[in-house]
């Protein structure tokens, strides 16, 4: 080594002049990949801004709801966006419906453009708009009904959530998923990338560690709290819908239409009977359209 190094032949030089020819060979195609990408970036970026303009002029106070495409059996699966979907609905608020960007700011489905102003996550949205538009369905609760009203909606969004996911992508394979919903072929060739995301993520959550059996006891005692504390009620608050109702029904609604063959569904037709009602029932109250709203729409 010494030795090359006296002549002038050092590692630096050697790699310095396979840039230079690897640059003089490739010049052209290095150039046009360049260009390509820029072009293609460039496109992009008019296109989201274009985007924007559009849902910035959908008049004051009209919300664009950004969500996945519709479903064949229910509006959407995504638990969150029928829940968001649903208060809309409630509290009879202007929307209309993007499914080209679903997702948000904060990486996830479903966001909102309010008035120009991009707001993410159901929850926040909700309680945002609440204060918008001076909807609050919840003022005539206790602060200890309130409480037990945050606590179901935790339960289900924060732990249920996971045992649907981990049936639905890891357990059935994304079958009830695809049939759900029409869903471009490129989809079906990389879904394994998305059951691999979503496995790493039950795994971080925790709930991947556990055995299916464990799993699924785990879904049952929670739809069995939900069950027993509706009993004969009309919504989970009472007579009167409340917000957690959008909750509940956002996450119910994705095992009574988009979960077949799930021991989930199983149980709502078997062991509580209430909640697959209950379904029905908000359906009714705030879904008249419902068959208008699924993809292909039912007539
Ligand atoms: N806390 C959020 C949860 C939304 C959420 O998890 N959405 C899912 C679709 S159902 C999503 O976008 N997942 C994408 C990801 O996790 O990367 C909300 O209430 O909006």
């Amino acid at each position: 080594m010494p030795l090359l190094a006296a002549v002038g032949i050092t590692p630096m030089r050697v790699a310095g002049k396979g840039a230079h020819w690897l640059w003089g060979k490739c010049k052209p195609a290095v150039v046009t990949a360049i260009v390509l990408v820029g072009a293609l970036k460039l496109t992009s970026y008019i296109q989201r801004q274009n985007r924007r303009k559009k849902w910035n002029n959908a008049g004051k106070d009209v919300v664009v709801l950004h969500s996945f495409p519709r479903g064949k059996f229910c509006p959407n699966l995504s638990p969150f966006v029928v829940k968001l979907e649903t208060y809309l609905r409630m509290a009879a608020i202007p929307y209309e419906l993007d499914t080209v960007e679903p997702i948000g700011p904060k990486g996830k489905c479903p966001w909102i453009t309010l008035n120009g102003e991009e707001i993410a996550d159901s929850q926040l949205i909700m309680e945002k708009l609440s204060k918008l538009y001076g909807k609050n369905f919840s003022t005539h609760l206790s602060e200890e009904q309130k409480a037990l009203a945050l606590s179901m909606r935790i339960m289900i969004e924060e732990h249920f959530l996971w045992c649907l996911i981990l049936w639905r992508y890891i357990i059935d394979e994304g079958r009830s998923f695809f049939n759900g919903m029409i869903v471009p072929k490129v989809f079906h060739v990389v879904f394994f990338l998305l059951k691999r995301y979503l496995k790493k993520a039950c795994h971080m959550q925790g709930i991947g560690r556990h055995s299916y059996e464990e799993i699924e006891e785990m879904g049952r005692k929670d739809l069995a709290a939900l069950s027993s504390w509706l009993g004969d009620k009309p919504f989970f608050m009472g007579e009167k819908p409340t917000e957690v109702d959008c909750a509940i029904f956002g996450m119910l609604s994705q095992i009574q239409w988009n979960s077949a063959g799930s021991p989930y569904l199983h149980m709502l037709e078997s062991d509580f009977v209430n909640l697959s009602a209950y379904c029905l029932r908000v359906k009714e109250k705030f879904w008249p359209d419902w068959n208008k709203c699924l993809y292909p729409p039912v007539e």
